[in-house]
């Protein structure tokens, strides 16, 4: 209850949280932006973890999340889960991109962990509007918080400038 909501510019590769969220994609074997600079910086555990978890379920599916090793990386996780590609709001996007945020905070819930960075899930190769994506993580989070939750700080990482503004506007809004 009550824990912290925090915007700060920077790269999710360098943040020390517990756990930090990766912006993935269904067959989880890499990509590019945030995803590519995680398994990047991260190390090959990652993408080994990731194998793991392919051959046990596949993958992972729109909304959902898993979890692997930080590899190289200052935090203890990297929880992945996929974002919705934006198609004009057609396909339920915004109902998905909240999963994501309530799925990745349920599972750092499990994890133990105080505390979480997420990036500004599908709003960069995905393409999802950063207004609304930003109003939905802020409402998916408060609710999230306001349940039985141990998690103390969540952190939104821009990578943008722009970003950090449109984030801090949903936060004080
Ligand atoms: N730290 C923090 N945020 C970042 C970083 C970083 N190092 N790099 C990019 N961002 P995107 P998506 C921001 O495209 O839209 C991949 O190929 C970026 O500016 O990484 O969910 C996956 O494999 C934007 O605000 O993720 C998928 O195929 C945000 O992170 C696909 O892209 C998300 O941008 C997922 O697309």
């Amino acid at each position: 209850m009550g824990a912290k909501i925090k915007v700060i510019l920077g790269d999710i590769t360098k943040v020390h949280a517990d756990a930090i969220v990766n912006a993935a994609n269904t067959s989880l074997l890499g990509g590019g932006g945030v995803d590519g600079a995680i398994h990047r910086h991260g190390g090959v555990q990652i993408l080994e973890d990731c194998r793991k978890i392919i051959a046990r379920q596949g993958g992972c599916r729109v909304g959902e999340a898993v979890y692997t090793t930080a590899g190289n990386l200052p935090a203890k996780y990297v929880i992945h889960t996929v974002g919705p590609f934006w198609k004009n709001g057609e396909m339920q996007e915004s109902y998905f991109l909240t999963k994501c945020y309530q799925n990745s905070l349920k599972l750092a819930d499990e994890l133990a962990c105080k505390t979480i960075a997420f990036p500004s899930i599908s709003t960069g190769i995905y393409k999802f509007p950063k207004d609304l994506a930003a109003q939905i993580a802020i409402k998916a989070i408060s609710d999230y918080m306001a349940s039985n939750s141990t998690i103390e700080e969540v952190i939104l990482v821009a990578f943008e400038e722009e970003d950090k503004d449109i984030l801090n506007n949903a936060l004080t809004s």
